[in-house]
């Protein structure tokens, strides 16, 4: 419908901002070998002409979630490619077959054999900074909880060197503006060591080899979401989201300090951290897509001391991190219903004069004044409510309520109940501010 924002709600899942048009990274809209394209079927003809049967792998995280990833490594208009498969009569490896394109044709340039059950993830990324990328392939250690990276360099002949046991979550960019690629890895603690993020740099002697690194929070037990990013105004970083045994999702910031050659975790050391946890699962993004990277907090939206929880729609406040004042500031902040699960962007200005109910049986929200007078608050004139119906039991005869969106099987509906409050919301306000999260 209108702007189209997006935030991850999990791994795999993905919320639109954008009313209807949900983006989606489920595994049944990427490419799968099934439904293979032409070069595709090309390259997995080439793992058929040797094995009789094979089982494709896919990466688990990452940007090429395919069983075969194509690319053009050094920019001639020829396309390399790697497929991954594994072969029945040796489940505890994963093989690797890489092709080049010639003649029109891609032709195998051999095989690589890793001792793993998993690939985490496969990147074409210029490591060394020679002009040429090398396919980065990131596995699950055979004895270790955390992951090693292969660097597959593709020239007349394939060479690989191995980085063992570097990280539970990885992130490739340019981190210090020298303009080469550095690796930005998450260790989660073990008996051992410290849970740490680690700036790792490409050096001709040392190969993948860390630049610095630096303390993040030891609750830590899973990684969420690792983006980079503008962190702050002028400022290229990473945006790490962590989540507790308990479920509390966290939010840390990483940046490269050029002068003391640091690696700094500012949320973490100097406070504003513990103000980001929460029970939610909503994770940082760029949500208006100006290069910097918004921070949810997630609190409840007013409502009495002796209110049910369970009735209260939550506050998404979006909070920048500030570099001149190493803090948090708000950027912009929403209503987010759990039941109908959608989020309403609302003006600052409104924020905490108004307030709103969900009720799940009925799968209808309510927005309402909130009105503080002698310290206490109480709820006011309801605004508008959303509504979700099923399309089954929806009947567009019987009700005077302005459709908002139709998704999947369901129809969410609003209706203005007072359009003369000075807290009013418009039609187009609803519409445009209304985001569905999947
Ligand atoms: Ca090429
Ligand atoms: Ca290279
Ligand atoms: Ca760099
Ligand atoms: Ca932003």
């Amino acid at each position: 419908m209108k702007k189209v924002l997006s935030l991850l709600l999990s791994a795999v899942m993905i919320i639109s901002l954008a009313g209807c048009s949900a983006l989606s990274l489920e595994p049944e809209d990427i490419l799968s070998l099934p439904n293979a394209s032409g070069d595709e079927s090309e390259i997995i003809s080439l793992i058929s002409s040797s094995y009789s049967s094979y089982e494709p792998v896919y990466p688990l995280s990452g940007e090429n979630k395919n069983a075969v990833i194509i690319g053009d490594i050094d920019q001639d208009d020829l396309r390399e490619a790697v497929a991954i498969f594994r072969k029945p009569d040796d489940p505890g490896s994963i093989t690797l077959l890489f092709a080049r394109e010639q003649n029109g044709r891609f032709v195998s340039m051999g095989e690589s054999v890793i001792q793993t059950n998993l690939i985490d993830r496969v990147d074409f990324v210029d490591i060394d900074s020679d002009q040429t990328e090398e396919i980065l392939i990131g596995y699950q250690g055979a004895s270790s909880a955390l992951r090693s990276v292969a660097i597959y360099e593709i020239g007349d002949e394939i060479t690989v060197t191995d980085v063992p046991s570097v990280y539970n979550a990885l992130i490739y960019d340019d981190f210090n503006a020298d303009g080469n690629i550095e690796a930005l890895c998450i260790r989660l603690s073990n008996d051992s060591d410290i849970s740490k993020a680690c700036l790792m740099g490409y050096d001709e002697a040392l190969g993948l080899s860390e630049l610095s690194s630096c303390e993040i929070d030891s609750d830590t037990a899973s990684v969420k979401n690792l983006i980079s990013g503008g962190i702050s105004e002028g400022i290229h970083g990473a945006v790490l989201d962590c989540e507790t045994e308990d479920g509390i999702i966290s939010t840390q910031v990483f940046y490269y300090y050029e002068q003391q050659k640091t690696l700094l975790n500012p949320l973490f050391v100097y406070g504003g951290y513990s103000d980001t946890k929460r029970s939610v699962p909503i994770l940082s993004a760029d949500i208006d897509s100006d290069g910097v990277i918004e921070i949810p907090e997630i609190g409840l939206m007013p409502h009495l001391d002796d209110e049910k929880d369970e009735t209260v729609c939550s506050m998404i406040s979006w909070q920048n991190y500030d570099f001149s004042m190493m803090a948090l500031s708000e950027k912009s902040s929403a209503i987010l219903c759990p039941d109908p699960v959608f989020t309403l962007a609302i003006d600052g200005a409104k924020e905490g004069r108004v307030t709103a109910r969900y009720e799940k049986d009925e799968r209808t929200a309510r927005v309402y004044e909130w009105e503080s007078s002698d310290g206490k608050g109480h709820i006011g004139n309801e605004l508008f409510y959303i509504r979700a119906y099923s399309k089954a039991e929806y009947n567009k005869d019987r009700i005077n309520e302005v459709i908002l969106c139709e998704m999947n099987e369901d129809i969410y509906t609003y209706l203005i109940e007072d359009a003369d409050s000075l807290l009013s919301f418009s039609g187009e306000e609803i519409e445009n501010n209304f985001a569905l999260i999947k």
